[in-house]
């Protein structure tokens, strides 16, 4: 066992005039929102690389944590798994999330490094009979060893693309095992450096093919979960060819895929894409695509991925809104794919930047779910578009041609009239619930 948190004592919620530190005022789990508990609406998951797997380096210096558990062996690794679901059990948090990597050693072969993995998985297992947490989903961390550097399924290279199709069933394999309830693909190396040496037909045939694979393997193995693509647009690539849900969604219909998979939506991803973080999510709700989001920020000044835990409750709202507007949640949840800042060393550090991002995200959906409920937001848009409603409209749309429309604007002496948009109006009403 392990002493590593000593004696933080499991979060409970407090109220907003609590004056502990290790309390949630914001998050109680068993609050009913829109008639259901705020923690099947929230579903919070902890993201294992993050927390347990990285030695807080950054592009100008190496390791600043220094966690008993670090090092290659599987004694180290079950001591990893120890400390997590200690600190999963302090939070109360429904889900977690991993990689391959995060969680075993690396051996001296693929095969080594499948038993050692499988190891891992049944030791998860049998924690899980005792503790609550559950997984979100697993994925395969196909970009942090060298044999990933020209990318994994888009390799030019065919022995990576069968290693890392061999990766991905075992991580298929592992979260069918532990009752995942997705299977998360982020193309982290799947782009390019320079197009001098890329041949982007090939690489996107190849991505097409591997996602296929990964498709028919879950209906072989009858894994019920959510495929799901994590856009993002660059960065470890100059270049990622998962750039934005747009992107993704042209992807997948080119593939025939577009019923089949599904988006991870992370907030700073969309930063780097140039978009906001509700735009995807509404994009993606549009598109039928929504599945799951991934929690952390960006800083918006230094331009690229710092991982931040969420700490700005406005924004986490719109973001909020649009899940709630997308009908919430099915399979999905609310990773928290962040890092503490390097210079956070103390294991409560841990503990209470989960425990402000829970209570930021249940502010936040709380503030989003009484604008819905209000309803104003939502039939101020129904009426913008509400001549569409006139059968005239409805048959111009189904039916019309240029011919016949034109004909009806030369009849009807047609003057369309502007009206306002009406934005400032909606702002101050927004922020009369936020
Ligand atoms: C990287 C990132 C990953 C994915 C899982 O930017 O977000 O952690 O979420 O591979
Ligand atoms: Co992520």
């Amino acid at each position: 066992m392990t002493d590593f948190f000593k004696d933080i004592p499991q979060l409970r919620y407090e109220g907003p005039d609590s004056s502990s530190d290790f309390a949630f005022r914001h998050y109680n789990p068993d609050e009913l929102v829109m008639g259901k508990r705020l923690e099947d609406h929230l579903r919070f998951g902890v993201a294992y690389w993050h927390s347990f797997a990285w030695p807080g380096g950054d592009p100008f210096g190496g390791q600043t944590f220094d966690r008993p558990w670090f090092g290659d062996t599987m004694a180290r690794a079950k001591l990893k798994a120890d400390v997590a679901f200690k600190m999963f059990d302090i939070l109360n948090a429904p889900f977690f999330c991993f990689h391959d990597a995060d969680v075993r050693p690396e051996g001296e072969s693929f095969a080594e490094s499948l038993r050692n993995f499988e190891e891992i998985v049944d030791y998860f297992a049998a924690k899980m009979e005792t503790h609550r947490t559950r997984l979100l989903w697993g994925t395969a961390n196909l970009f942090s060893h060298r044999r990933f550097m020209a990318g994994a399924a888009t390799n030019p290279d065919p022995d990576v693309f069968a290693w890392s199709a061999a990766t991905v069933k075992a991580c298929m394999d592992a979260t069918k095992k532990l009752g995942g309830q997705n299977y998360v693909l982020w193309g982290g190396r799947e782009g390019y450096e320079t197009l001098l040496n890329t041949d982007l037909s090939r690489e996107a045939e190849q991505a097409g093919r591997f996602l296929q694979m990964v498709v028919d393997y879950k209906h072989k193995i009858g894994f019920d979960g959510a495929i799901l693509i994590e856009p993002k647009p660059q960065e470890p690539s100059k270049h990622q060819y998962d750039y934005d849900v747009a992107t993704v969604y042209g992807f997948l219909k080119r593939f025939g895929l577009e019923t089949e998979v599904k988006v991870n939506i992370e907030q700073g991803h969309a930063i780097l894409a140039g978009h906001s973080f509700e735009h995807e999510l509404a994009l993606a709700s549009s598109l039928g695509l929504f599945g799951s989001i991934d929690m952390n920020r960006n800083d918006y000044q230094s331009g690229w991925d710092t991982d931040q835990f969420p700490d700005s409750v406005p924004e986490m709202a719109r973001a909020y809104y649009e899940v709630i507007r997308a009908g919430g949640f099915t399979t999905g949840g609310t990773n928290f794919d962040a890092k503490l800042r390097r210079q956070s060393l103390d294991p409560e550090d841990l503990i209470l930047a989960h425990a402000g991002a829970m209570d930021v995200c249940a502010r936040a959906f709380k503030a989003a779910a009484a604008l819905f409920e209000d309803g104003s937001l939502e039939r101020a848009r129904a009426e913008r578009y509400a001549g569409w409603d006139d059968p005239a409209n409805i048959a111009m749309l189904s039916s019309g041609t240029l011919d016949s429309i034109s004909a009806r604007v030369l009849a009807t002496d047609l003057d369309p009239q502007p009206r306002s948009g009406r934005q400032e109006r909606l702002e101050n009403l927004w922020n009369r619930f936020v």
